[in-house]
């Protein structure tokens, strides 16, 4: 029997309707669904492999007991008696305190997990949260954060509308963009210039998406920071500053121009690798252009400047007028709402950071965490307040953060260790117990937090295409288990469904005491009677009906509601962006703070960098289409062709070093090092090299039949793990001084 089902791919920020052909119970084929509003038939080789995903035999499908190196399967109800039986004595005697959360990347993603994880953390009360935010996008929040008053008030840039568009430190080319949620960015930029605008890419190496760019602009890495705060200084220097209506919302920005006066094109350049001239024109440019605008993403965030840079993204779209105007840098106003926007009470009166420090480094807290490095000594380090457990949730940190060796090497101290993972990988390979999640193909989605920076207001609701075996429970269930576990109910006491409700009460209680909400009259009783039975359902379906266009549980006619939008497989759209910061101002705000006294505390460490010349080869990563993270190298069709995991080097820098193309080389940072094989190409600016992230899977004990037959190295070796942006605590992985020679065969 063929079957065809529509559906959205959720590995990434694209969100591409997918039409996927099953034929007796088998994926055979997936391709684009043309009929799709939002994505209208793109489609990369990754969705299109989804299938291998599913039928993947690697993948788990029950929970998994260890002892010592072996591990057995175990129905749901044992493993459950099995976490009590480790956890309850470590929580006895030490506290929740000593235990400890990883959060990972798909979390983002997936349907259950999004939506259940701040459920999972205030009923668990762990307070001890790490996540890959710190090896992410930290400096957006924080950023973000003080300017406009939510970690999650981030801007897109227009890319529909827009006339000119500066792109730092991003390379959509392969990740399919980041904080910008678009199908087919390429297809965009092609679009911007073809209707007479321009698109300049700044990036140590000239990617795919700087080919398809009007202009490479190869930069230094971790200098962004420096190049535009010149360009802050032209515009202010050449009276080209024309913030435009948000001018009266804005405070602070004398206070940036003073700031700006001692960065001269001049002053920069070298560092940066710059000319002054080209700064000059790029803030002529930006201030010409009908419209224009600045985004920046992993190169701008994960990188020695990653706050000041990412500030100055914001800083250049207010100048140049082109925050929040149609064709500049606009917020979204999804169908639903995510749960990560909502204002958490404790920042009520505004964001405050370094509430408390790391035990052992010392380091602030910034928006509730540590920098992901800080987990392994946390763990390593005995004392008062010691790390004894830990739940790691659809993250790989052995691979995927800074000094993964300290790390790697203290989870077998752990007293338990449980991992909500599909796979038996690098990290989850240190737990006591793993707990499966469902393939994508069997649970529902609907993207809730992507679509909160989405270059338009569409929306897709998909249902699974096949039903989970009847013991296998949806991870939302897994997590308010692991909750009520941990917040100390015993195995026998938990009632989910009691736990669903609860959570689901208490989200609705905080939506009707939003100044203005729509559904503030309505009884809990009336709304829960019309709502989906539970879980991620009735959250999306609250999501929507309490949103902008939802129909306020039946006070507003025509609105919409969960049911609304299953009844579009193809997906909604209701149009492109409009301004909105005065909803997008935190209450307690009336202007947008131009230059937060926090952020701009940095700028002595930047002028400092002016002054450093460090001529060495520095490390940067990258991305490829065929690989996401450090999770997707098991899918064997995505592993064809010549190897990814080398090493990129400009030809003078080869020729310097004696190296020749396919040759293998050591790398060596001051706390790693790696043999890799060389690929010499122009592409890489000289003076940097770049390795790809997510590689490493050689270690003994994972069971990933594809992805060992590929291993490469895991860059994060080199990384040092106090190598951070210091606002945020977030990671510099890019521009690590490094070594590199050939390694004589
Ligand atoms: N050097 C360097 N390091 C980097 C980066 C870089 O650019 N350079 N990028 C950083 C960035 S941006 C990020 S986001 C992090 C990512 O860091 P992580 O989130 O820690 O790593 P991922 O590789 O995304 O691992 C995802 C994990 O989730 C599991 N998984 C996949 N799908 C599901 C699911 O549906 N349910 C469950 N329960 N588990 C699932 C996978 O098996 C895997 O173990 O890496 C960071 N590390
Ligand atoms: N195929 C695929 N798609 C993905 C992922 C994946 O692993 N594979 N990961 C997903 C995740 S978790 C994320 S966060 C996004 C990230 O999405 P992007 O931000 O687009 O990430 P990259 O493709 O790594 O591009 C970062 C670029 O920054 C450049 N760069 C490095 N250092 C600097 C610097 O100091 N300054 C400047 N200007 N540039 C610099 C690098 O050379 C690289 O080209 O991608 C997502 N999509
Ligand atoms: S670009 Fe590829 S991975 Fe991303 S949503 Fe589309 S098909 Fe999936
Ligand atoms: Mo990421």
């Amino acid at each position: 029997m063929t079957e065809t089902h529509v559906r959205t791919c959720p590995l990434c920020e694209a969100m591409c309707g997918l039409r996927v052909t099953v034929e007796d119970g088998h994926v055979t084929r997936i391709r684009g669904d043309d009929d799709d509003v939002w994505s209208k038939g793109y489609i990369c080789p990754k969705g299109a492999t989804l299938g291998h995903l599913h039928h993947d035999p690697d993948r788990l499908r029950a929970p998994l007991v260890r002892t010592g190196d072996s591990w057995r399967e175990v129905s749901w109800e044992d493993a459950f008696r099995e976490i009590e039986r480790r956890l309850r004595p470590i929580i006895e005697e030490h506290g929740v305190g000593a235990v400890a959360t990883y959060i990972g990347n798909p979390t983002a993603h997936n349907f259950s997990l999004g939506r259940y994880i701040g459920a999972f953390m205030v009923m668990s009360g762990i307070t001890q949260i790490y996540s890959a935010g710190t090896v992410d996008q930290w400096p957006k929040n924080v950023v973000c954060a003080l300017m406009y008053g939510g970690m999650w008030s981030i801007p897109v840039p227009d890319l529909d509308r827009t006339d000119y568009l500066l792109m730092l430190g991003a390379n959509p080319a392969a990740s399919q963009g980041s904080l910008l949620a678009v199908p087919d960015v390429l297809g965009h930029l092609d679009r911007i210039r073809t209707r007479g605008g321009r698109v300049v890419v700044v990036d140590p190496r000239r990617t795919k998406t700087a080919e398809r760019a009007d202009e490479w602009l190869p930069i230094r890495p971790g200098t962004d920071a420096a190049m535009l705060l010149a360009i802050v200084h032209v515009l202010f220097a050449e009276g080209l500053t024309r913030p435009g209506p948000v001018a009266d919302k804005t405070r602070g920005i004398d206070t940036v121009e003073r700031l700006a006066r001692p960065f001269t094109p001049e002053a920069v350049a070298a560092t940066c690798g710059v000319s002054a001239d080209t700064i000059r024109r790029l803030a002529r440019e930006l201030a010409g252009a009908p419209t224009a605008a600045v985004y920046g993403r992993i190169g701008t965030c994960n990188q020695e400047f990653g706050t000041l840079a990412s500030w100055l993204v914001e800083v250049v779209n207010v100048l140049t007028g082109n925050l929040d105007r149609v064709g500049g840098s606009m917020f979204a106003n999804p169908i639903a709402w995510s749960q990560v926007g909502l204002r958490p009470p404790e920042f009520a009166e505004g964001f405050t950071f370094g509430r408390w420090t790391s035990r052992v480094r010392g380091a602030p807290e910034v928006l509730g965490q540590f920098p992901a490095s800080c987990l392994g000594e946390e763990i390593a380090t005995p004392g008062e307040g010691q790390l004894r457990a830990l739940i790691t949730i659809a993250g790989n940190p052995v691979i995927s953060t800074p000094d993964p060796t300290t790390l790697d090497a203290a989870l077998p101290g752990l007293g338990c260790m449980i991992s909500v993972d599909n796979y038996l990988n690098e990290t989850t390979r240190h737990a006591d117990v793993i707990l499966p999640g469902l393939s994508p193909f069997e649970q529902p989605h609907y993207d809730e937090l992507i679509w909160s920076w989405a270059i338009r207001h569409a929306g897709n609701y998909s249902p699974p295409i096949f039903p989970p075996a009847a013991d296998r429970p949806a991870e939302w269930k897994i997590l308010l288990t692991l909750a009520a576990l941990v917040g100390g109910q015993s195995y026998d006491e938990i009632n989910v469904t009691e736990l669903d409700d609860l959570f689901f009460a208490g989200l609705t209680a905080f939506k009707q005491a939003e100044p203005g909400s729509p559904i503030a009259d309505r009884a809990l009783d009336e709304i829960t009677a019309v709502s989906p039975p539970g879980g991620p359902e009735r959250l999306l379906d609250l999501a929507i009906r309490s949103g902008p266009y939802g129909d306020a549980y039946g006070t507003r006619a025509g609105g919409l509601t969960l049911a609304a939008l299953e009844a579009k497989p193809h997906g909604i759209d209701l149009g492109p962006l409009e301004p909105r910061l005065a909803d997008v101002l935190a209450p307690q705000m009336d202007k947008i703070e131009l230059a937060p006294a926090y952020v701009i505390a940095d700028i002595p460490r930047l002028r400092a960098r002016l002054d450093r010349h460090d001529d060495g080869l520095v490390l940067v990563s990258r991305r490829h289409l065929r690989s996401n993270n450090s999770w997707m190298h098991n899918v064997a069709p995505l592993m064809t062709g010549k190897p990814r995991c080398t090493l990129l080097i400009h030809p003078t820098d080869a020729t310097r070093l004696a190296l020749d193309d396919g040759m293998a080389a050591r790398v060596t940072s001051r706390t790693g090092s790696v043999e890799v094989p060389v690929e010499i190409t122009a592409e890489m600016m000289p003076g940097v090299v770049s390795l790809p992230h997510g590689w490493g899977h050689d270690k003994p004990g994972v069971r990933l039949a594809v992805a060992t037959a590929h291993p490469g190295v895991n860059n994060n070796l080199l990384a040092p793990g106090d190598r951070v942006d210091v606002p945020s605590g977030n990671a510099a992985l890019n521009g690590i001084p490094v070594d590199v020679r050939a390694v004589e065969p």
